[in-house]
């Protein structure tokens, strides 16, 4: 792709050869368009036979697939053609004391929606509604809401996700880290990695560049407490104690700077607070570090030692879900302090920042002054610059159960198992507003709590925005086209957030088809609706990710240089570096809760798919347990178990037990997005345990409002 790309000329790299989008052998095409089953929004490829998609593959044409998909983008069909989808709009309705939904028309529901937002917003001011979401469909409904001034918008990617990594950049480089993370892994030779469990989490363009750069030699680090799908690819697995990763970190920069061997020259002229950094972890020694992570001192060392020799070609990732416990936007400091220490900035091998394409915005239509610049987020480093996240999705959370929000709007968020505060807090949310509009593809358990439910056609059968929020080694602008029609009377999000302001007597504010702002979009760059649909995607020449020697890093901290110490934290009454402090520990006979991915299923967004469901491994979760734990309880492989945590809560659904070594004995492992309490998912229902039900105890991150909820532990009470 990117020797391709190097060999077009131009910004935007032409297209060349037949139309693929409609050639049309034997009534099949091939359909360019995005991935939706996970957030990182590969192309693909759909193939269509008689007016069904028989097969999804990877576009070969878009940077983050190229031609390769993960499991779960092949599965697509399954959510396309899943039985159980939303078909109509549905009202719900009290009648002989007893809730039920009933059918409505698109023109009842969407205006039932419209006149409680409306009515809402006059009565008790904008502030009063909030929208949560996730997925890439949302920008018709922000763009929506703006126009009654609302721009109370959470996703919870943010505070449940990535928050800190982001927030951890800006104040360390001066700018938010981006999708794909900016490291160049496939030219790396030493890649660390702490938890972050590529190959298990299947974001496709990270999985094909550690391939690649195992292919190419490249030394794998892995610090996890369990032996993960990456850890089997390591050089070393250290089975490191939960949550004591900062004193790691801080161990690994005392080896870099005692023994010399940090890169001085780059240190000494593009960063800040040297000395203080040196000062936090002088006595954090590998042997003072090795009694609290239960690492041998001697690995610490060797590590340390390693990264330097094979840096500036070597980097400690930064992770996606990076929200584990209270101190994440530190634990997220240290891991860029740890590479700024060795030099690797915008080197081979080392961080880089991707571009992305440049779009050009077409004019606003009107001033919307409130949606362009309040944050209504209580956090002081909560991000100032992201008109689709003004809040954390805990903040709403709360602010519906104080009564301060009286109407919710929520899109692609299935908030009783997105944890947000826990599910007893979301569900006391949703029943407490006045008024609740779920749009989704499937009675998910948040439909269950709206009022109005709208039924969004799959990714397969919409147009969205185009997609510019990706940045790459290629920077790219890609499309999201429908394959086949919308089923039943499921409606593309456009055009329902189109028929919410019509009704409020708006009618300016989208394009007459959303064809037609697609096209008028595109025209701005010199390209047009036809010639992104045939490819999918627009993509320009590889840009140049590495520094000149004695190139000026100009960096936006208040500094200009990369932050070791941050004056900012310090005068927010934070932590200047990083600093480990100790969390709490299980009780006796009670275990960690750790969670992760698995690699054919997103939690929600795959959890009803039977396609994927169907695979062996991916039919329920199981809890890891340690050999001698098992031996401990009397528990033995495959038997089913309920959960007990910390606060008495037991899990609804009993979980299988795989008993194994690789795990530690003080962790347990489950994976999220099971246990499903939703009988109208007639695939997911009961199978396998709910993580989010036994996090009853959250860490909010003071700083930038991260929701930390590992220090939940969880014991076995067996099925007899
Ligand atoms: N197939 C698939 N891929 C996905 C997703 C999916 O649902 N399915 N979801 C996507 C999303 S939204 C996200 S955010 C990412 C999440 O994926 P990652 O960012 O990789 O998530 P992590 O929480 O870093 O990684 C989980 C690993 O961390 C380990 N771990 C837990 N606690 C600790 C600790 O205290 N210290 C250390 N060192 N390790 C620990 C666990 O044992 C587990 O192996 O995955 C993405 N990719
Ligand atoms: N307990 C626990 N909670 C977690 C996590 C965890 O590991 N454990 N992980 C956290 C992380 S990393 C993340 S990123 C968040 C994710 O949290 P969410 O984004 O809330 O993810 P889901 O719960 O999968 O919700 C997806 C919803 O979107 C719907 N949907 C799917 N496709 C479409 C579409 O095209 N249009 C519309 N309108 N709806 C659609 C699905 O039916 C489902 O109801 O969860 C966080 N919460
Ligand atoms: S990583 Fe997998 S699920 Fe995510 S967008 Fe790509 S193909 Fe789809
Ligand atoms: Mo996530």
């Amino acid at each position: 792709m990117q020797d391709q790309a190097h060999s077009q000329p131009g910004a935007v790299q032409a297209f060349s050869g037949r139309n693929s989008a409609v050639s049309g052998e034997s009534g099949e095409k091939v359909v360019y368009s995005i991935c939706e089953h996970c957030f990182w929004r590969c192309g693909i490829a759909a193939h269509v036979r008689d007016g069904k998609v028989y097969k999804i593959t990877g576009s070969e044409h878009h940077p983050l697939s190229q031609g390769k998909l993960c499991p779960r983008g092949t599965g697509g069909i399954g959510q396309l053609y899943d039985p159980d989808r939303l078909a109509h709009p549905l009202i719900r309705e009290t009648r002989g004391g007893k809730q039920y939904y009933r059918k409505a028309t698109w023109d009842e529901a969407v205006g039932v929606v419209a006149e409680k937002l409306y009515k809402t917003s006059q009565t008790y001011g904008p502030g009063s509604i909030a929208m949560l979401h996730h997925g890439y469909g949302v920008s018709f409904f922000k763009k929506m809401l703006s126009e009654i001034g609302v721009n109370k918008i959470a996703k919870p990617s943010y505070d449940l996700c990535c928050g800190p990594a982001r927030q951890a950049a800006v104040l360390t480089y001066g700018y938010p880290s981006d999708t794909p993370e900016g490291f160049d892994m496939m030219n790396s030779k030493y890649m660390i990695f702490f938890g972050t469990h590529f190959g298990e989490n299947m974001h496709n363009t990270a999985v094909q560049e550690i391939s690649e750069g195992i292919r190419r030699g490249a030394k794998i680090v892995v610090f996890d407490p369990r032996f993960s799908t990456l850890a089997g690819k390591a050089d070393h697995w250290l089975p490191i104690k939960p949550a004591t990763d900062i004193a790691m970190m801080q161990g690994l920069m005392h080896v870099l700077i005692s023994e010399e061997i940090y890169d001085k020259a780059f240190v000494e002229a593009h960063t800040v607070g040297f000395g203080e950094l040196w000062e936090s972890v002088r006595e954090m020694t590998p042997e003072k570090v090795s009694a609290i992570t239960d690492i041998p001192a001697d690995a610490i060392r060797t590590v340390a030692r390693e990264y330097a020799f094979h840096a500036p070609a070597a980097f400690v990732h930064s992770g996606r879900r990076t929200n584990w416990y209270g101190d994440a936007l530190q634990r997220l400091r240290a891991i860029h302090i740890l590479n700024a220490l060795v030099g690797n900035f915008k080197m081979p091998g080392g961080v880089v920042a991707f571009e992305k394409f440049p779009l050009v915005q077409p004019p606003a239509a009107h001033e919307h002054p409130a949606y362009e610049k309040e944050v209504y987020s209580k956090y002081p480093f909560f991000p100032n610059d992201e008109p689709s996240n003004t809040i954390a999705s805990h903040e709403i959370v709360q602010q519906a159960i104080s009564g301060e929000v009286k109407a919710l709007v929520i899109y692609g968020v299935n908030l009783p198992e997105t944890m947000t505060l826990g599910r007893k807090a979301a569900i006391e949310a949703l029943e407490k507003v006045d008024f609740m509009v779920a749009i989704d593809v499937l009675p998910a358990e948040v439909t269950g709590y709206a009022d109005v439910v709208l039924p969004e056609c799959t990714y397969l059968e919409r147009y969205d925005d185009l997609d510019n929020g990706r940045a790459f080694r290629t920077p790219f602008v890609a499309l999201r086209q429908p394959a086949v029609p919308p089923m039943y009377e499921s409606k593309p999000g456009n055009q329902i957030a189109k028929m919410i302001t019509d009704k409020w007597g708006l009618h300016g504010v989208f394009a007459p088809t959303v064809e037609a702002g697609l096209n008028k979009k595109l025209g701005l760059i010199g390209s047009s609706l036809e010639e992104i649909k045939k490819k999918g995607v627009l993509v320009m020449p590889a840009t140049d990710l590495y520094r000149k020697p004695g190139e000026a890093l100009n960096l936006k901290t208040p500094s200009g240089k990369i932050e070791l110490a941050s004056e900012q934290l310090k005068t927010g009454g934070f932590d200047a570096v990083p600093t480990y402090t100790a969390h709490p520990e299980p009780p006796a006979g009670f275990y960690r809760m750790l969670t992760g991915r698995k690699p054919m299923l997103t939690f929600g967004r795959t959890a009803n798919n039977r396609f994927l469901g169907d695979l062996a491994t991916a039919k329920e979760n199981e809890v890891w347990v340690n050999e001698q734990i098992a031996g401990k309880h009397n528990i033995t492989n495959g038997e089913y178990v309920h959960l007990k945590n910390q606060d008495g809560v037991i899990s609804q659904f009993p979980v299988k037990v795989k008993v194994t070594q690789r795990i530690r004995p003080d962790a347990v492992y489950m994976v999220h997005g099971f246990g499903h309490t939703s009988a109208k998912l007639t695939w997911a229902y009961k199978r396998g345990a709910s993580h989010n039900q036994l996090i009853t105890r959250t860490e909010i991150d003071p700083a930038m409002g991260a929701v930390g909820f590992q220090n939940n532990f969880v014991t076995f009470i067996k099925e007899a």
